[in-house]
């Protein structure tokens, strides 16, 4: 292979889409990307690189890429677009968005995302430079995702936590401060494929060859189930009656860390009080778990020191997710496993620098603590719950949509959609969320690629540039790390660099503070001592120092968590809190509970008789990220249709054969999926992957790339939320029934 330079960078979005920070080697001959690797030296990867990254080639120079600044011609729907310059478009977007503001105010326009990439930064800033507080996860039922686990988290040890796989370290699993896990439980995550949240999912292989063992909780076999010492086959959407049954057997044996319990907590004799309310028994029947299961696992997890937690999206997903993330949090408190080596970590931006503001004190650093009270005051959501006004920056996201097609208390006018796509996956109740964005006055779309959103509603459509082709910088968590170009594609432009153009325009005091996005990303760096150029010279990336307050172990011991310098913790008792005072501030009952899913068996009997499955969504697949990539050639050959994963005990008797297309319904819509029979599902539950669009096919109106054929948010209901606001979208525990197409067509005539 031939090539003229090697440049080493970052692996975040755009490109592979994930939320990990993967060192990446980018072979380069006459201007191009030729191939792609793995970096060794990295040691968030430790070269290792996934599919999408080793398609990164066939991504970035996809005859499909959008190259240049579109602005839409005919009517919305009509699939057509016409070439613009990017002063044509700034100007056009300046124009109306002043216009808007101007008339209805900044909050009437929404700046929408998708998960976490490299975009939180870019789209908050831009969203607060011209006003608007309403910065959303458009379509994303109960904000589900990663935010209930850490307003969680936050509520009861003023920090997040992840699982100690020695990743704040140089030496990684050499360092001789760390110590692998001895057990860990991994609860509603799929590691390997779906690598969430700044974690890479080896790591937990890694762990495993080093002895740790495993408890999986899922109602699905995965590859982590099959070598598990415990696999807990659990029912969708009852984690925190499990959480709270294992709490229960460890107070009650008296497993639990007296020490820690003792020096560092409060609330313990609420907890057992409320603990004492799930005994095996219930849980086993809640669960669908048999109670020995539930009582060895809690031994074996409470028994192990260190141990550690992993968890995923689905506990968002719960009923109540924010209360169940907060009965989990407390297991690795209660057991003396937070901040230990091989425990659960608190895990805090690298060298305090944002880039993604994940904290209201992130919030406050940037923009000061009287601008986000004042934009709090017409963030939508934050009146009906006082967890969305007082955790982090969102719009909550069920509120949103109803408020779009309502105009009330205040009209909804533009759409800046930036790196999501909602209609084509983002979004539940799709339907809903297709009526409410076509009532937009103006709709720009910032992306790669066109898709569902994109054909039915973008006015103008802004080209982003990959990873490959951008200045950038990452935090989440650690290392602190650079994102180096090392091409250009066509007139491709990087999310800070178009948002913080518009950001001048709408607030143009930052003209004298940034002339260039290398000028803001030193700013955000001054922190940490260095600067983009330095730390591109330094290899790219830097782990925070020991002893400081970005690395572990044991700062609660060493007064680097708090404000004020004294040892303890960042909650306002200063100690792990198991009865939260901020829940109790917000309303919300200080200690968790377990609640049933808004439908199931127990719940809507009537709804479980007409649709007697669980439809589980969004099992992640390791070449695509949500819905994108189905239009790259290798990757789309790896795993090429929309399934559903039926156990033969239901396939068998409707005469469904494995390959066969069904159809999936309920009272909301119909779609149809190819089955694969297989017994790696629980009979009661079937799993459909999410972000299903068909590139290959028509994006007009009213195909719209066949969303309305495939993709299972047809069928997920929104309003679901927690009380909290936060956690409880019913992606994991919609009830669905299988329909064979045939039998219907016969039936029908
Ligand atoms: N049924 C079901 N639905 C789900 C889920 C589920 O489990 N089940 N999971 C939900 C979850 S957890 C989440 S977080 C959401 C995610 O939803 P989204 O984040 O909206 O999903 P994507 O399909 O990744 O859409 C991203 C879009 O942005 C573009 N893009 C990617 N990277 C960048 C970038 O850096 N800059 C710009 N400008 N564009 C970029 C892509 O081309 C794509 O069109 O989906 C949710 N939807
Ligand atoms: N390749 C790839 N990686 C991704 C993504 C992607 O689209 N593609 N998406 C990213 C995003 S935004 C997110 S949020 C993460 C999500 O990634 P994960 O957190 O892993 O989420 P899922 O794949 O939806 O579900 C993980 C496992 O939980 C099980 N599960 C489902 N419902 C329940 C339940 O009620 N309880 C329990 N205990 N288990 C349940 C599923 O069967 C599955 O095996 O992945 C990120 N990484
Ligand atoms: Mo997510």
């Amino acid at each position: 292979m031939g090539y003229d330079k090697i440049v080493t960078s970052t692996a975040w979005s755009p490109g592979p889409g994930c939320h990990g920070g993967c060192g990446v080697k980018l072979y380069v001959q006459d201007d191009k990307v030729v191939h792609v690797e793995g970096d060794e030296q990295h040691p968030f990867s430790n070269g290792r690189a996934c599919p999408r990254l080793l398609a990164m080639t066939q991504y970035m120079y996809h005859p499909d890429r959008i190259t240049y600044p579109l602005k839409r011609v005919g009517e919305r729907g009509e699939g057509n677009f016409e070439r613009i310059t990017w002063d044509e478009a700034l100007d056009i977007i300046e124009e109306k968005l002043s216009g808007i503001k101007e008339e209805y105010g900044p909050e009437s326009v929404l700046f929408c995302q998708g998960t976490g990439r490299d975009i939180g930064g870019p789209i908050s800033f831009l969203a607060y430079s011209y006003g608007s507080p309403n910065w959303v996860q458009l379509g994303l039922g109960g904000h589900s995702c990663y935010t209930p686990r850490l307003g969680a988290m936050m509520a009861t040890h003023g920090d997040y936590a992840v699982m100690d796989a020695a990743q704040f370290s140089e030496q990684r699993y050499d360092d001789p401060e760390y110590q692998v896990p001895k057990v860990i439980i991994i609860w509603g995550q799929n590691p390997m494929p779906g690598c969430p949240d700044g974690f890479f999912g080896h790591w937990v292989v890694d762990c495993m060859k080093r002895g740790s063992k495993l408890i999986v909780i899922d109602p699905r076999w995965t590859w982590f189930s099959s070598r598990a010492e415990q696999f807990l086959q659990i029912r969708p959407g009852t984690d925190g009656a499990l959480a709270l049954g294992f709490i229960n057997v460890i107070i009650d044996e008296e497993l639990y860390d007296k020490e820690f319990v003792e020096n560092w907590t409060e609330g313990f004799e609420e907890l057992r009080q409320r603990a004492a309310e799930y005994p095996p028994e219930r849980v086993a029947e809640i669960t669908w778990i048999p109670k020995e299961d539930i009582i060895a696992a809690a031994r074996l997890y409470a028994g192990a020191k260190p141990a550690a937690i992993h968890w995923g999206v689905p506990i968002d997903m719960n009923p109540e997710g924010s209360t169940v993330a907060q009965a989990i949090s407390h297991l690795w408190c209660l057991t003396g496993n937070l901040e230990v080596p091989g425990g659960n970590i608190i895990a805090r931006p690298s060298h305090g620098v944002t880039t993604y503001p994940f904290s209201t004190q992130e919030m406050h650093e940037l923009y000061g603590e009287d601008f986000v009270k004042r934009m709090n005051e017409k963030r939508i959501g934050a009146k009906e719950y006082a967890m969305v006004r007082n955790f982090r920056g969102w719009a909550q996201p069920d509120v949103t949509v109803q408020q779009m097609l309502s105009g009330k208390p205040y009209p909804i006018k533009a759409c800046w959609i930036q790196t999501s796509n909602i209609l084509g996956g983002q979004a539940v109740d799709v339907k809903l969320h297709h009526e409410a964005l076509k009532k937009m006055d103006f709709v720009v779309v910032a992306d790669l690629f066109h898709n569902p959103t994109s054909m039915a509603v973008a006015d103008i459509i802004l080209p982003v540039a990959s990873f490959a082709e951008k200045e950038s910088f990452r935090s989440w968590w650690a290392p602190l790390q650079v994102i180096s170009p090392a091409v250009k594609v066509g007139e491709c432009r990087s999310d800070w660099e178009i948002n913080l153009e518009l950001a001048k325009r709408f607030n143009p005091e930052l003209k004298r503070r940034y002339e260039t996005v290398k000028d803001l990303i030193n700013d955000r760096m001054k922190i940490a001592g260095t600067t983009y150029e330095q730390l591109q010279k330094d290899g790219g990336w830097v782990m925070p120092a020991r002893n400081s307050s970005t690395r572990p172990y044991r700062r609660h011991e060493k007064g680097l968590l708090r404000p004020d310098g004294k040892p303890g913790f960042r909650t306002p008792s200063g100690k792990v809190e198991f009865s939260s005072r901020s829940y109790g501030e917000w309303g919300l009952d200080p200690l968790p509970y377990f609640s049933e899913p808004p439908a199931s068996e127990v719940r809507t009997p009537e709804q479980f008789e007409k649709y007697p499955l669980i439809m589980v969504t969004g099992r992640r697949s390791s070449v695509y990220f949500h819905s994108e990539h189905r239009m790259i050639p290798w990757l789309r050959e790896c795993d090429p249709d929309p399934v559903v994963e039926i156990h033969p005990s239901v396939a068998n008797p409707l005469g469904v054969e494995n390959g066969e297309w069904v159809y999936i319904e309920n009272d909301q819509g119909r779609i149809r999926r190819k089955a694969v029979v297989t017994p790696i599902v629980h009979p009661k539950v079937i799993s459909v992957p999410h972000g299903w669009w068909l590139p290959e096919q028509s994006g007009k109106e009213p195909n719209l790339f066949g969303i309305w054929d495939i993709n299972c948010n047809v069928l997920t209901p929104t309003g679901t939320q927690s009380k909290s606001g936060y956690g409880g979208g019913a992606y994991k525990t919609t009830l669905v029934k299988i329909v064979k197409i045939r039998e219907r067509q016969e039936r029908n005539g």
